[in-house]
């Protein structure tokens, strides 16, 4: 009866001691990790990672199945290495009911040892590169979350503090911005308690939104870096030294790594590509673009350089405390999720410092197609996010404010809600730059509207239609396709607005350009809408008199469809007679 006491009162499933006989030894597959089932039947992996040893273990996961196996993980090795978990079809019911909770496959990541070993994703060259780990500053890692998953949140705990250097980990913060899961509560405490560095759980006594809890984490924070993470993160080896050593150099850079892809449904580790860059659209969403031709030119001499981002992602970053706070932190009266981080962006840009990208340093994070979460706040999701942005337009976007208003009806609907006299006071201290400036300075290849820029609609002339761009297929994919005609539209209708810009590209939003891909191939080349990329394919000249619009390349004039492509515009011999050649240019007033 004693002992059976001892049993219930040691709850195997958060409790674990180091010193644990081995009962089971297991092969492990892979060379870096030892694995044993110890004498309470728990699976205990142990990493060997820059020649420290991490206690490790399997996830005390927290959904039914692992608590039924009281610990034990049947699943030995799955997910090892990044490798993907597939779910057999006759646990797809269970998979689909877990999946709902996290927007992620719960069952793929219970499955998935907290500790798992991850591929070496760097370019060859990133491994040649020292740092001098003494002469770096110390970083306070943030870790907002709220109902995370018990498995992602201590799989980031546990690649962070297996793959950085010990004196460089000053401490993780973990701050629950008011979780309703009890599994988040005691057991939570309990368990990073044992963890060979310092985590510490903040609690935030009500729902605050990322930012605020964000803001609640750096202002406990004793490193002289802050290190933000996503609760769903896996850090990969090498990833802290770029960040920190960028910071080291100058303290007013904000240095992000490569964001890499852990698939939402198999939790597979996959590299992204490197080289790209962070910016927005109209509706100032975040987007990724691809490095220009030039750029990736001129990086062949270093491909571990770190390059600037006119803008970041928003969730993994690196940014030198004092810093942080000269800059004016985080606007505090942004709620939930989403804006923060364009906000950023500009402040930190216009204000002084500069925003980077170190592609070798890799972090894998969890992307996922909805939120999982409650938005509270009037208006839901919409209103919450829209008092955001409305709040970035009107303290950042000078003229830019009014056209993100003309073409953001919810937008415009809230941006008399908002209080932002604080924030246009930072502005005004830090005397920052203009919007303009932003625009020509750091995103020279920027598709907005400028004063200096033919800013309309594209109008046929005898049929009277305008110049439409594609739809696009949702999601962060480029509307990229056809060049069609449409009826025209009211004036500040997005999809018929373009810019003609400096050097000849005729753009709109998402960065996408009028293109004649074919042009030098074929009979009757079509003129499609395709991605910006600077070539010279994409330039095109307007010649008043005539009304002709003009590919620069091949010397021929933008036409209606061709017989063999009725779908899209072409191209065709210029000729001054020709009615289907005349485009009329009509300005709309954009600000
Ligand atoms: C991206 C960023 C995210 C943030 C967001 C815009 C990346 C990889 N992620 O969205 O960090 O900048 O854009 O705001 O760049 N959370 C709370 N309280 C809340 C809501 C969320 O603590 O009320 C936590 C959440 O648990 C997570 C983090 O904030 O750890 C980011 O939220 P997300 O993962 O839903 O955001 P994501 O990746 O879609
Ligand atoms: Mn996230």
């Amino acid at each position: 009866a004693f002992l059976l006491l001892i049993f219930l009162i040691r709850d195997p499933r958060v409790s674990f001691d180091e010193n644990s006989d081995v009962m089971i030894p297991l092969k492990s597959k892979h060379k870096n990790q030892e694995e044993y089932i110890d004498k309470r039947g728990i699976h205990v992996v142990v990493g060997h990672y820059m020649g420290e040893d991490i206690p490790g273990k399997t996830t005390p996961n927290l959904t039914d199945e692992i608590l039924n196996t009281n610990g034990y993980n049947p699943h030995v090795g799955a997910g090892e290495n990044g490798d993907p978990v597939q779910i057999p079809n006759w646990e797809m019911g269970k998979m689909q009911r877990l999946y709902h909770i996290n927007k992620f496959n719960l069952l793929a990541s219970d499955r998935i040892s907290v500790n798992r070993s991850l591929p070496d994703v760097r370019k060859k060259r990133c491994h040649d590169k020292t740092f001098a780990v003494s002469s770096l500053p110390t970083t306070s890692v943030i870790i907002v979350f709220h109902n995370e998953a018990w498995s992602t949140l201590l799989r980031t705990v546990h690649s962070v503090i297996s793959r950085s250097p010990r004196q460089l980990l000053r401490e993780i913060l973990l701050v629950d911005d008011a979780s309703e899961r009890t599994f988040l509560k005691e057991p939570l405490e309990e368990y990073v308690s044992k963890l060979p560095v310092p985590v510490r759980v903040i609690r935030s006594p009500s729902r605050t939104g990322l930012i605020r809890a964000r803001l609640l984490g750096a202002q406990e924070a004793k490193g002289e870096v802050l290190t933000f993470l996503d609760a769903h993160c896996e850090a990969t080896i090498g990833w802290l030294e770029p960040l920190l050593s960028r910071i080291a150099e100058d303290n007013k850079r904000v240095v992000c790594p490569i964001i890499d892809i852990i698939h939402e449904d198999t939790f597979q580790y996959v590299k992204s590509f490197e080289l790209h860059w962070g910016a927005f659209n109209w509706n100032l969403h975040f987007r990724w673009y691809t490095l220009g031709q030039k750029e990736l030119d001129q990086r062949k001499k270093d491909i571990t350089e770190a390059y600037r981002t006119p803008a970041m992602a928003g969730g993994l970053f690196s940014i030198h405390k004092d810093y942080f706070y000269k800059i004016g932190a985080y606007d505090r009266n942004m709620d939930v999720w989403g804006g923060e981080n364009l906000e950023m962006s500009f402040r930190v840009w216009m204000c002084g410092g500069s925003i980077e990208i170190a592609p070798c340093s890799h972090v894998g994070h969890v992307f996922r197609k909805s939120s999982p979460y409650t938005f509270p706040g009037e208006g839901g999701v919409g209103g919450v996010l829209y008092r955001n942005l409305a709040r970035v337009a009107l303290v950042w976007l000078d003229d830019w404010a009014e056209f993100y208003f003309k073409i953001n009806a919810e937008a415009a609907k809230v941006r008399n809600d908002v209080v932002v006299k604080d924030r246009v006071m930072l502005r005004d201290r830090l005397s920052c730059h203009t919007f303009e400036w932003y625009l020509q300075n750091i995103w020279p290849e920027n598709f907005f509207p400028a004063k200096d820029r033919f800013v309309g609609k594209i109008r046929h002339d005898s049929l009277g239609k305008c110049l439409q761009r594609p739809m696009g297929k949702g999601g962060s994919n480029q509307p990229t396709g056809t060049a069609v005609l449409r009826e025209c539209v009211y004036e500040v209708y997005p999809s018929q607005i373009f810019v003609f810009s400096k050097k000849g590209y005729i753009m709109t939003d998402e960065s996408v350009c009028l293109d004649a891909p074919d042009a030098e191939s074929a009979k009757n080349p079509q003129v499609r809408i395709m991605a910006c990329n600077e070539y010279e394919r994409q330039k095109w000249t307007y010649k008043e008199d005539t009304k002709q619009v003009q590919h620069k390349q091949t010397g021929w004039c933008l036409d209606l469809p061709s017989k063999s492509n009725p779908d899209t515009l072409s191209l065709s011999m210029c000729d001054t007679y020709s009615t289907s050649q005349r485009w009329n240019f009509e300005h709309v007033d954009w600000a």
